[in-house]
């Protein structure tokens, strides 16, 4: 029998066990921490599992994130080596993350930040819009929902930059890659947006040589992970006016920590890791499918690159 292990204790169990028993009605889901018989435990769905969790897994076929990024899993040093780890592709969590930094830019291009004080004195201010065929926005990831998000920027009107580690083509975006395409493509940027998984390369990118590269005025959406963007050399930049102002839903520490600068910062708008959520009626499909993919031995979707680190 299969039997399915899922661990989350950041997720909603009550609409995730009802989805995946619906979509795998052969399978017995466990939720962690009854584990029952352990060495019956085929697969797991995991979250930010326990170092030493999964390795406690005698039986263990494959390790599911309930995330698009599985840095949460392989941050584990007993992780199991030789299991495949995947990732969470999904069509709505893509379109939640468009969505999402589509919000950071607009409210900064709207200048949200500017009527908002003006409600403060009661100010009766309009001001002259930034043009938006003239305005770029840099999309650091083209991956699975880096190139949508850099898709529906183009179709707003404005100019798309886009940055991986391999070369990409994607009608109407300037498409770059590696140091040197990110040193091209970074002056050019008024809105940059991080949708990079982390990795040992991609850990802290966003500091201060990468601002400073910036153009002045320019605005940092962060929803890939918090790690990519050094704290000091962000809030450095806020302070200077070089970087006008951040919208974050990703942090090095989650929960944010009790008074850091960001929760009180003008100029900073933030989210509880939101951006995009794992929607058990929507993932749960997709899950399944793969379950049923690897017992029938075929490939996986989602699979990662262990080498890679994404
Ligand atoms: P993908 O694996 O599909 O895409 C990753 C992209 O990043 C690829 O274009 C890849 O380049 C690029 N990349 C990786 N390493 C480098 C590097 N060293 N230099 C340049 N480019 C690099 O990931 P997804 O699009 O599915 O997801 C991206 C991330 O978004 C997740 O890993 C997660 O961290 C974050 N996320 C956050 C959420 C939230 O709620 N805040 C929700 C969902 C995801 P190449 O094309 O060459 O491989
Ligand atoms: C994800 C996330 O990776 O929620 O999907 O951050």
């Amino acid at each position: 029998m299969t039997v399915l292990l899922f661990s989350s204790e950041e997720d909603p169990i009550d609409l995730w066990v009802p989805e995946l028993q619906r979509n795998l009605p052969e399978a017995e889901i466990r939720v962690a921490p009854e584990f029952g018989d352990k060495s019956e435990i085929g697969y797991a769905l995991v979250w930010k599992p326990k170092p030493g969790m999964l390795a406690s897994l005698p039986n263990l076929r494959a390790i599911f994130s309930v995330g698009a990024g599985a840095d949460h899993i392989l941050v584990d040093p007993e992780r199991p080596k030789q299991l495949p780890v995947v990732r969470m592709i999904d069509a709505y969590l893509r379109d939640m993350m468009s969505e999402y930094a589509i919000l950071g830019v607009l409210h900064f291009h709207r200048l949200m930040p500017e009527y908002q004080a003006d409600r403060a004195t009661e100010t009766w201010h309009r001001r002259w819009p930034l043009y938006t065929p003239e305005c770029t926005v840099g999309v650091l990831g083209l991956g699975a929902i880096g190139i949508d998000i850099a898709t529906k920027f183009r179709s707003f009107g404005f100019q798309v930059r886009g940055w991986s580690r391999t070369p990409r083509e994607i009608p109407e975006i300037a498409c770059h890659h590696g140091p040197e395409g990110l040193a091209a493509m970074l002056p050019n940027c008024r809105y940059l947006v991080c949708v990079l998984p982390l990795t040992e390369q991609t850990r802290g990118i966003i500091d201060a040589e990468l601002l400073g590269a910036l153009p002045a005025g320019a605005v940092v959406v962060n929803l890939g992970r918090g790690g990519h963007v050094v704290d000091e050399d962000l809030l450095a930049a806020l302070a200077s006016g070089r970087i006008a102002g951040a919208f974050l839903d990703v942090f090095n520490d989650e929960p944010l920590p009790a008074g850091h600068p960001y929760w009180k910062h003008p100029r900073v708008v933030m989210t509880p890791h939101v951006a995009g959520e794992i929607v058990p009626r929507s993932a749960a499909r997709t899950v399944a499918e793969n379950i049923r993919r690897h017992q029938r031995g075929e490939a996986m979707t989602g699979v990662l690159d262990l080498e890679r680190g994404y």
